[in-house]
Order: structure tokens, then sequence, then C-alpha cells
């Protein structure tokens, strides 16, 4: 005949409710428990059907009816490698919601640790029907390992505690570094010092001549070396008065995933006595009889680089 007032109405999801109706003539009457066409949360909702015969003698049927999500699995998504987005050292990762385990029952939390600076992501919430995701989350360089964790109230007791009610699953995002470095140049003299030696760097060093003109990377530069051979790459490079004038010198940028570029500079070595300027002002003079010998070195001036003039005395006390 219908639902009598002690059935529950209230989780009817259908366009047109049934129409509640008293106990009053023969019939079956729902007289308790959730009315056909409910959707429910998992749990169990006791059910009671009364049969009324025309002799007016009701007969009672009582049962439950038990709701829950099925067996629900929480499966994650296969490891996922994938390179840096470009000029930066992080990627930004959609797509990453678990292959089972979504459901209005469940609830999905995440939580990692970023492989860099090792930072906490994770989140805690309690409400049935949340699924967190980490989508559009930047990734570090490096392995991140993402751990899901799913309740469910299978048995809708009210707990977590019961089998496959707490499951947790984990897999990888791995994000490379594919992009080359960005090596850059100085274009430098080197003065060799008053034994013909001098010493050239790869690197930035103060009170040094080098060649690293502010090379680049997304991530970091791992190592600068440099070659004069375009084979041989070292730190630091000497060189003599044997290689005066130009040289082309190889930079070989690597970054801290093994990516190489190079650069070449234009290198002038330059003679320790190139840079200063000599003078001889000689007074005339007349020798006397027999004399064959005259000491010129009065009369020399020498001038360094910085316009400081040397006397001839001093000359010893040049250079380095
Ligand atoms: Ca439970
Ligand atoms: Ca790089």
């Amino acid at each position: 005949m219908g639902p009598t007032s002690g059935a529950n109405l209230t989780n009817y999801a259908g366009a047109n409710p049934p129409v509640v109706v008293n106990l009053s003539s023969p019939g079956v009457y729902q007289t308790a428990g959730p009315v056909p066409g409910s959707v429910l949360q998992p749990g169990v909702y006791p059910v009671a059907y009364t049969a009324v015969s025309c002799n007016g003698l009701p007969s009672l049927c009582e049962f439950n009816v038990t709701v829950t999500a099925g067996n629900p699995i929480l499966e994650c998504p296969d490891d996922l490698i994938v390179s840096a987005d470009i000029d930066v050292c992080t990627r930004v990762v959609n797509g990453l919601a678990p292959y089972q385990g979504l459901g209005c029952a469940s609830i999905i939390n995440y939580s990692f640790t970023s492989p860099v600076t090792n930072t906490v992501f994770e989140t805690n919430s309690t409400t049935i029907g949340t699924h967190n995701i980490p989508d559009g989350i930047e990734f570090e360089l490096g392995t991140t390992t993402i751990t899901y964790n799913m309740l469910i109230d299978i048995n809708g007791d009210g707990d977590y505690g019961d089998p496959n009610e707490n499951q947790t699953c984990d897999f990888n995002i791995i994000v490379e570094d594919d992009q080359l470095p960005d090596a850059k140049c100085l274009d430098v003299d080197l003065h060799l010092n008053n034994f013909g030696e001098g010493t050239v760097f790869a690197a930035e060093m103060a009170n040094q001549i080098y060649l690293d003109g502010g090379s680049l990377d997304n991530c970091s530069i791992a190592e600068l070396t440099i070659s004069k051979d375009n084979t041989t790459f070292t730190p630091s490079l000497n060189f003599d008065c044997s290689e005066k004038g130009q040289n082309v010198i190889l930079l070989k940028v690597i970054d801290g995933s093994g990516n190489i570029s190079y650069c070449k500079a234009v290198f002038n070595v330059i003679d320790f006595l190139d840079v200063f300027k000599l003078d001889l002002d000689v007074p005339e003079v007349c020798f006397e009889p027999f004399q064959d010998t005259f000491d010129f070195s009065k009369y020399i001036v020498i001038a360094k680089p910085d316009g400081v003039n040397i006397s001839h005395a001093n000359v010893g006390t040049l250079g380095p």
C-alpha cells in the first residue's frame, strides 16, 4: 500500500516521492527503514514491513539493508619520469589521481617530501568524499615518492579499523634535467710574469685570470674546465712565452645532471715586457782615449704600465 510514517523518506532520490499512508486497511506497508529509491551512504539500515490481512491481524517482517562501497581498492599511478620545465629546475605535473579508490564514500589524502628542499606536503582530510590529489605542484629535481592513503568505512560501523578500510600505496615522480647549460666565455688577456709564465683558470677566482663569463644552468653547474686542444680539460692551464699572441681556449660547462655545453674564448698571452715602455735618453758623450765601453744604464727610463718610472738599479724588483 505504501510507506507509513515510520518509514524514512529523507534519502529518496526519485522525482515522485511515495505518499505516506496510514495503516488502516488490509495490505502490505513499509513501517521502518529507507524507502525504495533511496540513495544511501554505507551503513546498516533496519527495514520493516507489516502485512495486514483482511481479518486485521498484522504480520511483521524485519531485515537489515547493509550498504557497502563494494570492495574498494586503492591503486596508485605508475612511476612517472619527466623533464624539468624550460629554464627552471622543477616540473609541474598533473593527472596524478589514483587509478582506483576514488568514490563517494572514500577519503583520499597524500603525503610526500620534496627531494631538494625537503618540504613536506600532506593533506589530512576527514570528510567523506574528499579526494586530495597533488596536481599542479612543482616537483623538484630528483625522485619524489608520493604516498596515497585511502580511508573508507566498508562495514559502516563508523570507524576505519576494519580490514581494507585504511589502505596506502605509493609511486614515484622522477624529474630530470635535460636542458643544456648556457656556456658564456670571457675574452681576456694574460700577462706573463717575469719568468715568462702565467696561469688562466676556468672558474671565477679572485685576483686571477679566468674565462667563465657567468655560465648558467636551469639547475646547477657542476664543473667548469678549459682546454687548449679540445681533448684534455682541466680547471686551469699554464702558458709560457712560446704561446705569446692569440690563443683560442675551449670552456666546458657540465651541469649537475651531466649535460655539457662549450664556448670559445679568444685569449691573448702577453709577454711580461710588452707592457713596459723603455726609453734611452743618451746625452752627447765623448769617449776617452782607449775607452771602448760606456755604461748607458743610467740613461734608460723604464715606465711601468701604470706610468711609474723604474730606475735601472731597481729593475730586479719588477714582476711578481
Ligand atoms: Ca569500519
Ligand atoms: Ca641543466
